[in-house]
């Protein structure tokens, strides 16, 4: 048996003894045992070989049969036995913000509460609010972390995962003992949800590092606090794991835990083949072990350019950096202007001269407005003769900006359910450009609202398709549509597909953007900015870009102002 998966049912037989109230001192033994397995000097199986896994402390005698027994057997009884003893909603309990072993055991005792279900039944006849210890204010807490598990699976999105992980790694670099610090897992990799957040150290004194990190006023529950590692849930119920290690580990463990999994395991396997050994301490070969000082010598020592954590998912990216055919990636500073942003018009809380200047002050030479169309009273749609108003004040605010700004007047549009779009053509005529987007109907057979995308992205007034599958994240499936044929209807119309960096939607999705980029599509990144603040959810849509595999050629909005204006102007045609 693999030596993590015996670190990890050693901890959760700790994590069970605890929740049965067993003595602290046997179940810290279970957890300093798991840990000291996360941290040997040597192969687990040459240790016991050579019978030198009593030398390693934390491992006392009884956990060395323990680990001996699973090691050589795979299997050990006092953890079957623990296993089917512990009813298995009471460890999931766990995942309650501000539920720790100890409180949950106590609503086992008095409450008889043993899985999510028995909680919410109890908070919610206010049983909870009674018990010592508790109180009505605790109940509350407890409904609202019941909700936010059920509702995420514990999963929260990217933008939540940054905003919450900044104070915290602020916080690990200003200790005077850590070296240097970063974000590591899907966060580094700007994946689209986040399971837990990571974050590595080094250090010559991991030990005081952690003891402060468990102390942030951030941390509402310890999971496990050992010598190089802790693991915290925050106080609104997301895990941070902290890992410390030496300087000279540092590259090698911030490839590991960076990831993604796949990406680690292809990357040990291109090791392998060059009679090398890699894994989160180091990669070594028969003379021993090769010294890198940063991530970009650990990729050079396997003959491989650096590869960008938004790649590493093990689609093709090793293959490309060892042809050195990477590409180079889109960034934030490529982007000259952006699309789709709403105004006080329609729904959004910004006039037009305040949109204008915030996009100016965030280096954009041009910002594309997008109020909703007439069918879209929930939203406050423009009917034609409030559209034609909205013309004539962009036209005055660009008299005022010279060359070096401009807004371009566009509509959001919606598609209405058989495809047409919902201003007449002489209307559509008179904007800069058109997002078209669907926001009624979900429910529409899939072949149906493939027919109804493909027809808007096929219209000629069409400049691109605003989030062309209406999820929301971790809230809502997009509708039923085939991406592929919208991606194939777009190439031969010549429109553009948009992602839609607001955090909640982030689509079209990365895998996606990639497939649009092998058919010539070419994608827009458009904050969907309903206020001023939304301009910087830019950010979260150039994550997906790069997760696609975008260069700036591939993104539309990356030319300039007086090229935008004249290509837009070409698009419309003579009118
Ligand atoms: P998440 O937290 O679900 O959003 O996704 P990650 O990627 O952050 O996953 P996490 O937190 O479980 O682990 C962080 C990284 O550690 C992961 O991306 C790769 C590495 N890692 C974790 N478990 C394994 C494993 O069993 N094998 C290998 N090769 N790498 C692993
Ligand atoms: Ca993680
Ligand atoms: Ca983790
Ligand atoms: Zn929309």
């Amino acid at each position: 048996m693999e030596t993590a998966r015996i670190a990890q049912i050693l901890a959760e037989m700790g994590t069970m003894l605890e929740l049965r109230g067993e003595n602290p001192f046997r179940c810290r033994a279970y957890h300093n045992a798991a840990q000291a397995l996360q941290n040997l000097p040597d192969e687990l199986s040459s240790m016991i070989a050579e019978g030198r896994l009593g030398e390693v402390p934390g491992i006392g005698q009884t956990m060395q049969a323990k680990i001996v027994q699973l090691a050589t057997t795979g299997t050990l009884p006092a953890y079957d036995e623990l296993r089917q003893s512990t009813p298995p909603g009471l460890v999931a309990l766990l995942r309650i913000p501000g539920l720790g072993p100890k409180k949950i055991k106590a609503l086992r005792d008095e409450l008889a509460i043993e899985s999510l279900a028995d909680l919410r039944t109890a908070a919610e006849s206010g049983a909870i609010a009674k018990l010592r210890g508790f109180g009505a204010k605790t109940e509350a807490k407890i409904l609202e972390g019941i909700a936010f598990v059920e509702k995420s699976g514990g999963r929260i999105l990217l933008s939540h995962a940054v905003r919450l992980v900044q104070p915290i790694v602020a916080a690990v670099r200003e200790h005077r003992n850590v070296i240097r610090a970063e974000v590591c897992g899907s966060l580094r990799r700007r994946a689209e949800t986040i399971g837990d957040l990571d974050i590595l150290f080094s250090s010559k004194q991991p030990a005081a590092v952690l003891d402060a990190f468990v102390k942030l006023p951030q941390v509402a529950t310890v999971l496990a606090h050992g010598p190089t590692k802790a693991s915290v849930r925050l106080a609104d119920g997301v895990q941070c794991d902290l890992r410390g290690v030496e300087d000279a580990q540092f590259p090698f463990a911030l490839h590991y835990f960076t990831g993604s999994k796949a990406h680690n395991i292809a990357m040990r396997k291109r090791a392998l083949a060059r009679g090398l050994t890699l894994n989160e301490y180091a990669l070594a070969g028969e003379k021993g072990s090769i010294s890198c000082r940063t991530e970009a010598d650990l990729f050079a020592a396997l003959d491989l350019a650096e590869i960008p954590p938004e790649l590493r998912e093990d689609a093709g990216e090793i293959e490309a950096a060892a042809a050195g055919q990477l590409p180079k990636l889109v960034e934030r500073d490529d982007l000259k202007g952006t699309f789709h942003c709403h105004t006080d018009w329609s729904d959004g809380s910004a006039t037009l001269a305040e949109m204008a200047a915030a996009a100016r002050e965030r280096g954009l030479h041009y910002l594309g407005i997008a109020d909703h169309s007439r069918s879209a009273g929930y939203a406050g749609g423009l009917s034609i003769e409030r559209v034609r108003a909205q013309w004539a004040e962009i036209d005055a605010l660009n008299d005022s900006f010279g060359p070096s700004f401009h807004l371009f007047k566009g509509t959001e549009c919606d598609i209405l359910p058989d495809g047409s779009l919902d201003y007449p053509d002489e209307v559509l005529d008179g904007f800069d450009y058109v997002v078209a987007s669907v926001h009624s109907s979900f429910q529409l057979p899939r072949d149906q609202m493939t027919r109804r995308l493909v027809r808007a992205a096929s219209h000629p007034r069409v400049t691109m398709i605003g989030h062309p599958t209406g999820r929301l994240l971790l809230a809502r499936d997009g509708y039923a549509v085939d991406l592929d044929a919208l991606i194939a209807a777009a190439a031969a119309a010549g429109t553009l597909i948009e992602i839609n960096a607001n955090p909640h939607r982030l689509d079209l999705d990365a895998p996606h953007c990639r497939r649009a980029k092998e058919k010539g599509v070419p994608i827009v990144i458009n904050p969907d900015a309903h206020a001023i603040a939304g301009l910087d959810d830019l950010d979260y849509g150039i994550a997906v870009a790069r997760r696609g595999w975008l260069e700036p050629g591939d993104v539309f909005n990356t030319v300039a102002v007086q090229t935008m204006i004249q290509h837009l102007r070409q698009r419309a045609g003579p009118h």
